[in-house]
């Protein structure tokens, strides 16, 4: 299997160029349901450690549906099969550019959420027009031992997010356990009392954000991902969720570019365009840099060929 390495502000993605599963003819949704179903040791065998590394996110290359997208993409962490991943786009973008597949300029690409477009402006840095978001529910209220009554914003950005803000803990690298710990809890007692979205979606990931004394920093973000890992990025679907929930509360212009900064300090530049139904259409710039072109090797031999899982 070949892959390319990447990390978006610290955020690894494998990107597969060969060697995955046959996930038969269909729509990427399609492809996607069956990769959730059917290939869940490939999922692993790919991520998992002693192959993969904890908060990697992979996208697997498929054939575009779309006459005019350079590729296909499913994305996926190792517990699930994700609709859209703003810092994987940006590190399949360098990718794609690497092996002298796309130029500069302007391109698209086919995901599970939809089209998105990329600019791809040099070697590194990359803006992604993602698919439409939305605010979905304001003030959803979960109680939480310890903590008592936190309420935060459902919001779609190609995932689906549960938003807190202000963070009820502070959102610092020294607190990375504390927020994992309590964001794994409210993820499972939303999902506990049913889907947020129209398709039977689930809450897949959870956010704390708050402002930050540095005047260029709009604000900075913990994002718990699938996996129970923190997003090492700004995340890129996570800050579409973001800007549809300041868009809706009139918190912020169309057009006006603010700050991302992840809890380990990487950032995005973010902004938004109104959609065609009442979302956003954001824009999220960052840069990627490719650390790794690999073989991966699947000795049937190798009691751990398709990862250590638990
Ligand atoms: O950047 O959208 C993102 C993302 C999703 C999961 C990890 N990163």
């Amino acid at each position: 299997m070949h892959v390319i390495d990447s990390h978006t502000g610290g955020e690894p993605t494998r990107v597969i160029l060969s060697g995955g599963p046959d996930l038969g003819e269909g729509s990427i949704e399609e492809q996607a349901q069956r990769l959730a179903r059917d290939h869940r040791d490939f999922l692993t065998a790919v991520l998992a450690e002693p192959r993969g590394q904890p908060a990697m996110v992979a996208a697997l290359l498929v054939p575009p549906k779309n006459h005019d997208s350079a590729t296909g993409v499913i994305y996926f962490d190792i517990a699930a099969v994700i609709g859209m991943c703003g810092h994987g786009t940006i590190g399949l973008a360098v990718t794609l550019a690497r092996l002298g597949r796309i130029s500069a300029g302007e391109h698209r690409i086919d995901t599970r959420a939809g089209q998105v477009g990329i600019t791809l402006h040099d070697a590194n840095s990359v803006t992604v027009r993602n698919v439409e978001s939305r605010l979905v529910k304001q003030g959803l209220n979960v109680e939480v031992p310890g903590f008592g009554t936190l309420s935060g914003d459902v919001a779609y950005g190609g995932n689906w997010f549960f938003i807190i803000e202000p963070s009820p803990v502070a959102v610092d690298s020294s607190n990375i356990r504390k927020m994992t710990d309590l964001a794994v809890i409210i993820r499972e007692t939303i999902n506990a009392q049913g889907p947020v979205g129209p398709g039977g979606d689930m809450i897949d990931h959870v956010i704390f954000q708050q402002n930050v004394p540095d005047p260029a920093v709009h604000s900075r973000s913990f994002v718990l991902c699938p996996d129970d890992t923190y997003d090492r990025s700004p995340c890129g679907t996570g800050s579409s969720g973001r800007l549809a929930c300041l868009a809706a509360k009139g918190l912020l212009e169309p057009g006006v570019v603010i700050t991302h900064e992840s809890v380990i300090g990487s950032r995005f530049d973010v902004s938004y365009q109104p959609g065609v139904v009442g979302g956003v259409i954001p824009t999220l710039r960052g840069q990627a840099h490719v650390m790794a072109e690999a073989t991966l090797l699947f000795d049937p031999a190798d009691p751990f060929r398709h990862g250590i899982v638990l």
